[in-house]
């Protein structure tokens, strides 16, 4: 991967960089054709990384439709696949890892203990062998994608993170890979959260010192999804991650929510008036 990269740079091109845990869906492809877009060349990776699953979650299940996704990223215009092995990327013996503070106290980092030290680990993996001029992250992980910047910003990557919006099905449900564990009610339940988010938004907006009472009402509608559970809902600061009490500077609501065998997350940015 590198030399290929090496011999691009060498040319004078510029290369883009999807990072991707495969099952490749159009919220995957949005980030692939901007890339195509903006630079010379696009490498795509796809890797499921062990080091971001925790004991009792969905790694070993994880979907894996590999000629799927080669075709798809063929006819999104990516140049390369990096399709490293498990070895390759997780050394026996691996002792150094990259630990995140800060932006993975709040929303999934408490629920999910040691993924984003996982995921920024293999992202600078990632990194280091693709050597890219900019790398393309969804705002659908907007957690993932902050601690991805700092990340950067941290270690003077030579990178630029470019932030890419969420692509949603028209029902309003973000395209994610798990939603394959969702049956076609659950789906439609499934919605239900996005409804929930863009009603929270109208109910900050107009009244942006009472968020707690926006953030119940919210918490009560996505409560009422049958066959869910509801992990969190958080407001946060857009940029420190941290709760907020009301809409004074830009602001994420976000939430997470089981429902059948997915863990669902999604949020809205909101910009005060
Ligand atoms: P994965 O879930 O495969 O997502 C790869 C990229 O696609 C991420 O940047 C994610 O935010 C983006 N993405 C997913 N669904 C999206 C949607 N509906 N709209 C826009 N972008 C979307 O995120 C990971 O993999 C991994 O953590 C990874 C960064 C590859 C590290 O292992």
């Amino acid at each position: 991967m590198q030399a290929w990269s090496r011999n691009a740079l060498r040319r004078g091109r510029s290369i883009g960089f999807v990072p991707t845990m495969g099952c490749l869906h159009d919220g995957h492809g949005s980030l692939v054709l901007r890339s195509v877009r903006e630079n010379d060349l696009t490498a795509a990776s796809i890797f499921v990384n062990p080091l971001q699953f925790g004991p009792r979650e969905d790694f070993g299940r994880y979907p894996r439709p590999f000629r799927r996704d080669c075709q798809r990223l063929t006819g999104w215009g990516a140049d390369v696949l990096f399709h490293p092995s498990p070895a390759e990327m997780v050394p026996e013996g691996l002792t150094t890892t990259i630990s995140v503070n800060n932006l993975d106290k709040t929303l999934c980092g408490p629920l999910r203990p040691g993924h984003f030290q996982g995921v920024a680990t293999i992202v600078a993996k990632l990194l280091n062998a693709v050597l890219p001029d900019r790398a393309y992250f969804g705002q659908k992980d907007y957690q993932q994608l902050k601690i991805i910047e700092r990340l950067v910003k941290d270690l003077n990557l030579p990178v630029r993170v470019v932030p890419c919006p969420t692509v949603r099905e028209s029902g309003g449900i973000a395209l994610s890979s798990r939603n394959r564990y969702l049956t076609t009610a659950q789906k439609n339940k499934a919605n239900q959260i996005f409804a929930a988010l863009q009603w929270g938004e109208k109910l900050l907006k107009s009244s942006p010192y009472y968020a707690s009472s926006a953030l119940n009402t919210v918490k009560k509608l996505l409560k009422q999804i049958s066959g869910s559970r509801l992990e969190y809902v958080e407001l946060v600061d857009a940029e420190s991650l941290e709760p907020v009490q009301a809409l004074r500077t830009k602001c994420l609501l976000a939430c997470a929510v089981r429902l059948g065998k997915a863990r669902l997350i999604d949020n809205l940015l909101i910009e005060p008036r």
